[in-house]
């Protein structure tokens, strides 16, 4: 039988943004507001691949390492709620072109190799809180953190004694932007 592991393209944050974010979040809302998501546990999903067999995995990641992407930038400076799946999410009003490409092609590329996708238009999002259900007052505005993205990668979620872990499988560096001016691409 081949192994199969529940699995995803995201990217990951930096460290010191993430620390700013969770500290932001227990100043900004009370603590019923759900199930808040760990420092270390903030990504930004780009595809859900679900339970992947090993085959299958080596396909995603052949066509993973030919892939050619300039990095980009965003600024996380919107924030909603989702009650139907119960999330609270940090996001971005106007989403770079090189960010909803790398998605679209990923999206294809697991649908290709048989992994549902979901008919949903993406919406490039952090979830903040899981199984927030009740109305959730939001905060006027966030402090729209500017986060430089280099790199996306896969990763497995695992669930172990209670907690929830993604553990980085493999990491993919997106091209240099040309120049060195801060804009969006
Ligand atoms: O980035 P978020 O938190 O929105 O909700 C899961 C998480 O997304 C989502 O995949 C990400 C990494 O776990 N996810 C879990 N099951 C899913 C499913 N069946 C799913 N997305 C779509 N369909």
């Amino acid at each position: 039988m081949i192994a199969s592991r529940r699995l995803f393209f995201a990217l990951a944050l930096p460290e010191a943004v993430s620390q700013q974010i969770t500290q932001w979040r227990a100043e900004q809302f009370p603590e019923e507001t759900g199930r808040p998501v760990a420092a270390g546990n903030l990504h930004l999903t780009l595809a859900f691949l679900g339970d992947v067999s090993a085959e299958k995995q080596r396909a995603l990641l052949s066509a993973a390492i030919r892939l050619q992407q300039k990095s980009f930038n965003f600024s996380l400076d919107d924030c909603g709620h989702w009650p139907g799946s119960g999330v609270v999410w940090l996001g971005m009003r106007r989403a770079p072109r090189g960010l909803v490409q790398l998605a679209q092609w990923l999206r294809s590329r697991a649908a290709r190799s048989g992994c549902y996708q979901s008919p949903l238009p993406y919406h490039p999002h952090i979830t903040l809180f899981r199984q927030a259900t009740q109305a959730v007052a939001l905060p006027p505005g966030t402090p729209g953190w500017r986060v430089e993205i280099d790199s996306f990668g896969l990763y497995a979620s695992i669930y172990q004694h209670g907690r929830t872990l993604y553990e980085l499988l493999e990491n993919w560096p997106l091209a240099p932007r040309e120049g060195s001016a801060p804009e969006d691409r």
